[in-house]
């Protein structure tokens, strides 16, 4: 029987378990990647392993934040050039770009395997990798050559049939893709795509497909790698990175979705979830205040080159201010040389610094209750940094359009000729910013005074005792759990960065942990369905942990922060009742006897002694999984020798 291309390269990478679905398999991992908001922790966890050098081809790159308001971010950029110089890493300078496009553009290789301490590193399986999102202890397992274990997928095929209309482009396909599929229930499932479009879609388009699938919560996602990978390859001087990974004709997939491309019109998701999605039709004539146009998911050569063939010759609107940040420096420098940078500076444009920026809430926070059109892949509220702001997520051109005429606007209506976007035969290669490590061990790590040691949680004890601290609703987002922007530069100072764990949702969560602690009471997470959802930041994990959250009871967890949580030997059991949920309170005292036994079973008791009564939860943990949770968290189970 014919193999898809998920089968292939879990195939040639299975260190143990069977390929069947649902089961827990382990894989090699060929590369990984981290940035610096997630990789302070990931290099610390790696550290305190002892290993002298990587075993895997490893980037750490400088992308999240670089905006540097006090000592705390430079420090922690020290931290990390020094750590990648002596252990073997490469380590790519702020200014150099944003980690997925980089890696897209000078390190990704095809049919092989990517870990990144990111939820956006799926963006690589635009030339066929297998690259997942983890948190950055994950991370640091693989770079010390360790497996990385996940559950063996179900595999969805989308057919991606026919060509787009002109002024639609890959953004309003993932979009709809979003609209099918949702953000949530997709644990455990991953996209490969295929279908006659393939054709017309370029390897920038493709990675703006497969970066958000992160929104989705599938595994990964995937494309082939074909005669446009070739093309985009040899442009960037990298014909010997590539080689052809396509399925078999015969292959098998769990569900088949199939889009006609042509009948996909300007989409836009609306505030506060991606999957919130209209046409743009269905919102046209709504007044706007900011445009921004970047991040990993659209700052390619081909979308800033398409923003500015669309704003040559024209203004900015008087009540928009407008913001592009290209993805990398190749794509910068290339602007800056073709003149399309000086079209861009000529309309009103705000240049911004190639990095994250905005789009994780560092700088470009919109004004009171403001409606900003962004191209980025995430809405979730107050991440803009404005809490009463409405982001709306679109494709370049359609931000476009707004920026020219202040309202929402389909891109078709503006009377443009469409531009047709070339892309280069040759890319401009520099990779300079990207350094080559030493691997001398001699080399003394820079540690700041921002650099603290990562803590790590006690073995789960016998019996679990524990008081509800805050209950939640659907889709809590990690951004809601551990909030990015201002307080990122606390991600290396684990003690100070907890006491900003629900800082708008309740920020009286770590004083209510605190007090339940020292009244000898671990803390509970109760949650609805998706708990989790958007980024791999194991802070959301790691925090709670700090603070003492020994226990989250949800509807259902999402597959990234529900690996965190492991990781940090926090037990998680599901509701098997709504009601149960339901009538549960914040501040109510739960007790799980004799947990060690209770949670061999798939079922487990759990006691609510405020009120009087039991319910029954279920624990999907694996053996590996339930051993790691009750030794308390990965390190501790490594240093016992578990595998
Ligand atoms: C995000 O887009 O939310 C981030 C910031 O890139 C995160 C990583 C982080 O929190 O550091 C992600 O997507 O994993
Ligand atoms: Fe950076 Fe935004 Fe991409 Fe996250 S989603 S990696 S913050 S650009």
């Amino acid at each position: 029987m014919g193999k898809n291309l998920v089968e292939k390269i879990i195939e040639s990478h299975l260190l143990s378990g069977e390929m069947i679905p649902g089961s827990e398999v382990g894989i090699r991992v060929d590369q990984t990647l981290t940035q610096d908001a997630t990789g302070t922790m990931a290099y610390l966890q790696f550290e305190s392993m002892g290993i002298p050098k990587v075993k895997t081809l490893s980037v750490s790159y400088v992308d999240h934040n670089t905006l540097q308001d006090g000592f705390e971010n430079a420090d922690d950029h020290r931290y990390l050039q020094t750590v990648a110089d002596k252990h073997g890493i490469k380590y790519s300078k702020a200014g150099n770009g944003i980690c997925h496009q980089v890696h897209l553009e000078r390190i990704s290789r095809p049919g092989t395997t990517l870990l990144g301490s990111d939820s956006h590193t799926p963006t690589a399986g635009a030339v066929g990798m297998l690259a997942m999102g983890v948190g950055g202890l994950d991370v640091a397992v693989a770079m010390a050559g360790g497996p990385f274990y996940l559950t063996y997928p179900k595999v969805i095929r989308v057919n991606l049939e026919g060509k787009l209309q002109n002024w639609c482009s890959a953004k309003d396909i993932v979009i709809e893709m979003l609209k099918i599929l949702t953000t949530k229930g997709n644990v455990g499932t991953l996209i490969e795509y295929g279908g006659s479009g393939l054709a017309n879609l370029t390897v920038p388009e493709r990675s703006t497909i497969t970066n958000m699938g992160a929104e989705m919560g599938v595994t990964t996602s995937v494309f082939p790698s074909d005669e446009m990978t070739y093309t985009f390859f040899k442009a960037q001087a990298r014909e010997a990175d590539w080689q052809e990974f396509k399925p078999d004709e015969d292959a098998k997939y769990d569900r088949i979705i199939t889009i006609d491309l042509a009948a996909i019109q300007p989409n836009v998701a609306c505030p506060h979830s991606p999957d919130n999605v209209k046409t743009i039709r269905e919102i046209e004539g709504m007044e706007v205040n900011q445009v921004l146009v970047g991040s990993c998911t659209n700052s390619s050569y081909r979308d800033v080159m398409m923003v500015a063939a669309m704003l040559k010759g024209k203004r900015v609107h008087p009540n928009v201010s407008f913001g592009v940040a290209p993805g990398s420096k190749q794509v910068l420098a290339m602007i800056a040389k073709n003149g399309a940078l000086s079209d861009l500076v000529e309309s009103g444009a705000r240049i911004l610094e190639t990095a994250c920026g905005f789009c994780v809430g560092c700088g470009q926070a919109p004004q009171t209750k403001a409606i900003s059109l962004r191209t980025n892949n995430r809405n979730f509220l107050g991440r803009s940094g404005t809490k009463d702001a409405n982001v709306y997520l679109v494709s370049p051109e359609s931000a476009v359009a707004a920026a020219i005429t202040g309202k929402v606007t389909d891109p078709r209506d503006l009377g443009l000729e469409y531009p047709e976007i070339v892309l280069p035969e040759v890319y401009q290669i520099d990779d300079s910013m990207i350094l080559e490590p030493s691997a001398d061990a001699a080399i003394e790590v820079y540690r700041g005074p921002n650099i603290g040691e990562p803590p790590k949680n006690t073995a789960m004890p016998e019996t679990l005792k524990a008081k509800v601290a805050i209950k939640v609703g659907d889709k809590i987002t990690t951004d809601h759990i551990m909030p990015a922007g201002p307080f990122l530069k606390y991600r290396s100072n684990v003690p100070k960065y907890s006491t900003y764990v629900f800082y708008h949702t309740d920020s009286t969560f770590p004083e209510k942990c605190k007090k339940n602690k020292e009244d000898g009471f671990a803390s509970v997470i109760a949650a609805g369905l998706s708990y989790g959802q958007g980024s791999s930041r194991e802070h959301a994990a790691l925090c709670p942990m700090y603070l003492g959250v020994r226990l989250l009871l949800a509807k259902s967890a999402e597959r990234i922060h529900s690996a965190n949580l492991v990781n940090f030997g926090i037990l998680q059991l599901t509701f098997t009742a709504d009601v149960d949920y339901d009538r549960l309170n914040d501040g109510d005292e739960l007790v799980v006897e004799n947990v060690y036994k209770a949670i061999e079973s798939e079922i487990v008791t759990v006691q609510n002694k405020t009120q009087g009564y039991s319910f029954q939860t279920k624990c999907s943990l694996t053996d590996r999984q339930r051993e790691i949770v009750l030794s308390g968290g990965l390190l501790n189970y490594a240093a016992k020798g578990g595998k």
